[in-house]
């Protein structure tokens, strides 16, 4: 059992004027690793200022400080590798490999946008003008559960390498990796108060962070719920805003691929981070007449992943975050059983030989219609849902009917057509033929899938304002 009971506040890490204790779980065994107390609005305040005083050196930085200090941040987290893959299994879940790959990914973002920073124009011409681009202010970072890590380092990398100071806000639910990475952001040794971190609730720190005038950007990952009301609170002091939110990305599964090879790669493009992520490809479509040996050979590939302790060498699948999400995740499994949707495997209750832990069966259902709860909303775990479409036109007004428009994925063996189809799928992010994320490139959502854009240059430019001046060489 271990308390965080510091904020990391001006350079140190200093006891929190909110007193409110919660509970740390690890989600595979159900037994409390530890506590966390809660800071409150009192100390968002106080490292709002810190961030404010920072401020006023730091944007004044020169590129080439501020690339170093990127790099500084990437060698930080390598170092602090062990003790983050620690709590990223213990208090989340992740299965030992994806919970190195997360680590490696998070001090990866530093470098990606420190080469982005290397190249960046922070000043233009453009007629009789001189176009200038400026660190838009302190920056509100707010980040969820489900990859903390790397949320957490895409967003202040930007703000870093924009000449930001920041103010991080992570999940309540992630105090023990949040404990991890400040420590490397320390051992970084950047100025004072350029980094400031506060757990606490989101209501309470949160609310503070998007309501006070010294914040002038929000940078939020987590449910489109949330981000709405992130919104509406910054339009009082109309701060900048990007949001990440939900998804429900289509996986369209044309015609003329090999199904035997396609299929596994479907369901992991579902099954990512155990379902609990805005871009898996939870809703794959496949042709009407196909139907039959999607089944068969979904129902194999699922039968091959193995879910259980995540610190086991082979486990893919872990155990879903906290009771809350496990319990919604067996809702949304009931309800797709009570709306008339086929179970092909997994469905109600823990799979086999695992009692305790929020483990979910893998779960498949097909014969599912667009009207149908599973297939609108985001469940946010291991369960997917089959649609079948019978002309690739059909296909395409299925992957857009959903109010999200986040991922979405195309498997063609024709790449013209794949690409024509990328073209008109209203989402951010589109991969073909399962091609890997591109971490350098813009990601984020169409419709209410989000704001904005993050990573590499695009990530930078959402946290610069932009300045004209005219008459600056006329004597
Ligand atoms: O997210 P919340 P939750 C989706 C997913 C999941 C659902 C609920 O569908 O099942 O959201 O997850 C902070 N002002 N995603 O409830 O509440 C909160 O403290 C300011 C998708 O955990 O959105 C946390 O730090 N901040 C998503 C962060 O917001 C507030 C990832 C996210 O929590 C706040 C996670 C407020 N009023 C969940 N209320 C993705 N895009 O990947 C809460 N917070």
């Amino acid at each position: 059992m271990f308390t965080i009971d510091r904020l990391y506040v001006n350079g140190e890490f200093i006891e929190p004027q909110g007193k409110e204790l919660q509970q740390l779980i690890n989600p595979a065994t159900q037994e409390v690793i530890g506590q966390v107390v809660l800071g409150n609005e009192e100390d968002a305040r106080l490292a709002i200022a810190a961030a404010k005083e920072a401020f006023a050196t730091f944007s004044q930085t020169s590129v080439e400080e501020r690339s170093e200090m990127l790099q500084r941040l990437h060698d930080a987290v390598l170092a602090n590798m062990d003790a983050m893959v620690e709590a990223n299994i213990e208090e989340y879940g992740a299965p030992k490999k994806s919970a190195i790959g997360r680590v490696k990914l998070a001090a990866a973002n530093f470098l990606d946008t420190k080469q982005a920073l290397d190249n960046f124009e922070f000043v233009r011409y453009i007629a009789s003008a001189k176009v200038v681009s400026e660190p838009v202010g302190v920056v509100g970072i707010i980040t969820p559960w489900n990859a903390s890590y790397s949320q957490i380092t895409a967003k202040l990398a930007a703000a870093i390498a924009a000449g930001c100071t920041v103010v991080i806000k992570p999940s309540e639910l992630s105090a023990m990796q949040t404990g991890r990475i400040t420590e490397a952001f320390h051992n970084a040794g950047l100025p004072k108060g350029v980094i400031n971190v506060v757990n606490g609730y989101g209501h309470t720190v949160g609310a503070e962070l998007t309501r006070n005038p010294d914040v002038a950007l929000i940078s939020f990952t987590g449910s489109t719920r949330v981000g709405k009301e992130i919104l509406k609170s910054a339009a009082e002091t109309l701060k900048r805003v990007t949001l990440e939110l939900g998804g429900k990305s289509p996986n369209i599964i044309l015609d003329d691929v090999d199904y035997t090879k396609v299929i596994p790669v479907a369901i992991a493009q579902g099954f990512m981070n155990n379902g609990q992520a805005c871009v898996a490809g939870t809703r794959i479509l496949v042709p009407e007449h196909r139907l039959q040996e999607v089944k068969q050979l979904a129902q194999s590939a699922i039968g091959a992943v193995k879910v259980g302790n995540p610190w086991d060498e082979d486990t893919v699948l872990g155990p879903i975050v906290t009771e809350k999400q496990f319990l919604n995740v067996q809702r949304y499994i009931q309800i797709g059983i009570e709306e008339g949707a086929e179970l092909v495997t997994g469905g109600i209750g823990r799979p086999a030989g695992l009692e305790h832990g929020y483990f979910v069966k893998p779960t498949l259902f097909v014969n599912v219609t667009e009207d149908m709860t599973i297939a609108r909303e985001e469940i946010f775990g291991p369960v997917l849902v089959v649609l079948t479409y019978k002309t690739v036109e059909e296909a395409v007004a299925i992957a857009n009917n959903t109010n999200y428009g986040l991922g979405a994925y195309v498997h063609s063996a024709d790449l013209d057509q794949a690409n024509r189809v990328a073209s008109r799928i209203a989402a951010g992010v589109v991969s073909i033929n399962g091609a890997s994320p591109e971490m350098k490139a813009p990601f984020g959502g169409y419709k209410q899938s989000g704001l904005g854009r993050e990573y590499g240059e695009y990530g930078i430019a959402e946290c610069l304002e932009t300045k004209t001046i005219t008459g600056y060489s006329i004597k």
